[in-house]
């Protein structure tokens, strides 16, 4: 296994910009522990780890609490089978007021020296178990390539304790001064892996509920693979200065979530919805260039038979507004389906 340090603790560092910084500066990330407090994260894992069941995802052999996963249920996003369960999940209202919590508010205020915005559109990660049909970690990637607009944060928040075996996220430290690194379709984000040598040192560690992890959209990250027996659930945000330029698919619902107005239709309470339209926000539109490049590798892949390809045709079906991609995407996935080798 490739050498893995521990994270550097910037917890005593919470109300002082000045090192939050430096520190951002020279390792590229900052780990603080309990700026969320234990009792809200577990309060939403409670209630995520319903869903999940309801859902199929759990073993009902284990108590809901434990959060054992159903292997035969494994599945990823953009996969229909889990975008139809994730829907609930990223709907939770108490998981959207956490990251618009006032501890984070306020650090990210602390370190940019100004007001902080939390995006509206952030992610809900549910991975399953590596097993012997089923792997999917998150690959080695920049944020960059895919939020766009002008530099922002990162804050990666476990929902739930998560030991090295559960499958943390880790940092390649002093990865972020080296710009947007060539990348290839792959498991990362968004279908993209990084198709160079990464610089830096990777860190990473076990957290506990309420530790976060942030980092800058250049940084270099992947997550470790889930050897548990567990869903490993996360939840990770963006935030920049208010002041600065956002893109704007940024204000969306994530893909395949409905409208906001659906997204708030089951809520108890309006605390925490349409926060940022008071903030008279300067977008800007989405530069897809790296989207563009990951397309056509992708439709080049899939026509040579590659499966990897098949995340990247997927979301071009569910997410891309070009009728010709989309009809182009459909038509190799149908006959990839149709030779039969089981989906990686
Ligand atoms: O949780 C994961 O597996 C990946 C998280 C990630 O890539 C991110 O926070 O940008």
């Amino acid at each position: 296994m490739e050498t893995m340090s521990a994270f550097e603790d910037s917890t005593e560092f919470v109300n002082n910009g000045t090192e939050l910084r430096r520190r951002l500066d020279e390792n590229s990330y900052i780990f603080i522990r309990g700026l969320l407090p234990k009792n809200t994260i577990l309060n939403i894992r409670s209630r995520l780890l319903e869903k999940a069941s309801s859902g199929g995802w759990l073993n009902p052999s284990y108590p809901i609490e434990k959060g054992v996963a159903n292997l035969a249920a494994s599945c990823k996003d953009p996969e229909e089978q889990y975008m139809k369960i994730f829907r609930t999940l990223w709907k939770d209202e108490e998981l959207h007021r956490a990251r618009i919590h006032e501890n984070v508010l306020e650090l990210f205020a602390t370190i940019f020296g100004e007001p902080a915005l939390a995006h509206p559109m952030f992610v809900q990660r549910n991975i399953f178990p590596q097993h012997e049909t089923f792997d999917f970690t998150t690959g080695a990637h920049q944020d960059k390539v895919h939020i766009g607009g002008s530099t922002n944060y990162a804050m990666w928040v476990p929902i739930g304790d998560c030991s090295i075996d559960k499958g943390p996220l880790a940092i390649a430290s002093g990865s972020h001064l080296n710009g947007i690194l060539d990348t290839r379709v792959g498991t990362g984000a968004g279908g993209m892996d990084i198709a160079v040598e990464i610089p830096g040192t990777w860190v990473s560690g076990p957290f506990e509920a309420g530790d976060v992890l942030i980092f800058s959209d250049t940084t270099v990250h992947k997550a470790l693979p889930n050897k548990s027996d567990e869903i490993r659930q996360s939840f990770d945000a963006r935030y920049q200065p208010v002041r600065t330029t956002v893109a704007e698919p940024n204000l969306h619902p994530y893909s395949g979530t409905g409208t906001w107005q659906e997204v708030y239709s089951e809520w108890e309470s309006n605390a925490g919805q349409y926060y940022w339209e008071k903030l008279n926000l300067k977008t800007v539109p989405f530069d897809k260039q790296y989207y563009e490049a990951r397309d056509q590798m992708a439709f080049e892949m899939a026509e040579n038979g590659d499966r990897l390809s098949r995340d990247t045709l997927l979301r071009i079906i569910q997410r891309d507004k070009d009728a010709e991609k989309i009809h182009r995407a459909q038509s190799l996935i149908n006959s990839m389906d149709r030779s039969g080798t089981p989906n990686l």
